[in-house]
């Protein structure tokens, strides 16, 4: 194995130069750093979000409510974003303090309710709504069991392994093999759940796969890190079954597109305020007018 010589001094002093990719917003500090309003539309849940796994699952929860023909979850999707700062506005770090996506207002009490936290976002929607969280109590805990899995397991996906894999400016091999096995581990308890359960929590699709799915499902096909044959992702064979049917589910598929960025333009809908814009405003028609 590799090593450095590095030693840590007495007391970190913060260098900015140090940051690799993440260093134009990465800081030791909290709080805003500029005056800024966040945007209103015209619903009663105002997400203010990029399309990044963690925003993906509130937006497909959204799109999966709709779905179901609840009309009071339409909403707008606010663009944030992070590569430029704006989760450290004065507006957004009301609506949480974390300076994090996604967050949520919800104008329909007065005054409005702020939400923050992925896991607790699709809690509360899940709760207000009365879909995808059963509420017999024994699956209403295992589905829980599994949503908090997911904001304890994630950040080892994205943090330790996506980052030291990925986005770190030089490969540790220290660092890879530790995330590397956590990662291949948490695949490993997802496929023996799923050897036994049509989804996550059950025979019930939830707001426990609408969690984990932007994560480790995006992972399986190849959409996240570009890892699959690096992690032998196909040897999750329950895993991969699941994967795909989840990916398959039409409000997946349109959750997936909102605030999003990156990839194929017909697949970015940087600001959704209507159902129309999905056949209307993708960066592909935008573009093209
Ligand atoms: N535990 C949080 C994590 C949210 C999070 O890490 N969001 C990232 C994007 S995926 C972010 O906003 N990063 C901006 C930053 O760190 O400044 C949640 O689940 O909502």
């Amino acid at each position: 194995m590799s090593e450095n010589n590095y030693q840590p001094p007495k007391v970190w002093v913060w260098n900015q130069q140090d940051g690799g990719n993440w260093s134009k917003i990465n800081r030791p500090i909290a709080g805003p750093t500029h005056d800024k309003v966040l945007p209103i539309g015209k619903h009663p849940l105002q997400l203010y979000s990029l399309g990044t796994p963690n925003g993906q699952k509130v937006t497909i929860l959204l799109e999966e409510l709709l779905a179901l023909g609840v009309t009071e979850a339409e909403y707008d999707a606010h663009l944030i974003r992070i590569g430029e700062g704006d989760q450290f506005s004065s507006g957004f770090v009301e609506v949480n303090p974390n300076s994090k996506i996604p967050a949520l207002f919800d104008h329909s009490a007065t005054p409005p309710i702020r939400v923050f936290e992925s896991g607790a976002i699709l809690l509360y929607l899940a709760e207000k709504f009365g879909h995808f969280l059963p509420k017999e109590i024994a699956a209403r805990t295992e589905t829980l069991n599994w949503l908090f899995w997911l904001q304890g397991s994630a950040p080892y996906l994205g943090g330790g392994f996506g980052h030291f894999y990925n986005y770190a400016p030089f490969k540790i091999e220290y660092a890879i093999n530790r995330f590397t096995m956590e990662a291949k581990r948490q695949l490993d308890v997802l496929d023996r759940q799923l050897a036994n359960h049509r989804f996550i929590a059950g025979d019930e699709y939830s707001i426990a796969d609408i969690a984990i799915w932007p994560w480790y499902g995006s992972l399986a096909q190849g959409g996240l890190y570009d890892a699959a044959e690096f992690l032998d992702l196909k040897s999750y064979k329950h895993f991969q079954r699941w994967a795909e049917e989840v990916a398959n589910r039409p409000a997946v598929k349109r959750g997936r597109k909102v605030n999003r960025t990156f990839g194929d333009p017909a697949d970015q809908l940087h600001e959704r305020h209507d159902a129309s814009d999905f056949d209307l405003r993708t960066e592909d028609k935008r573009q093209s007018k």
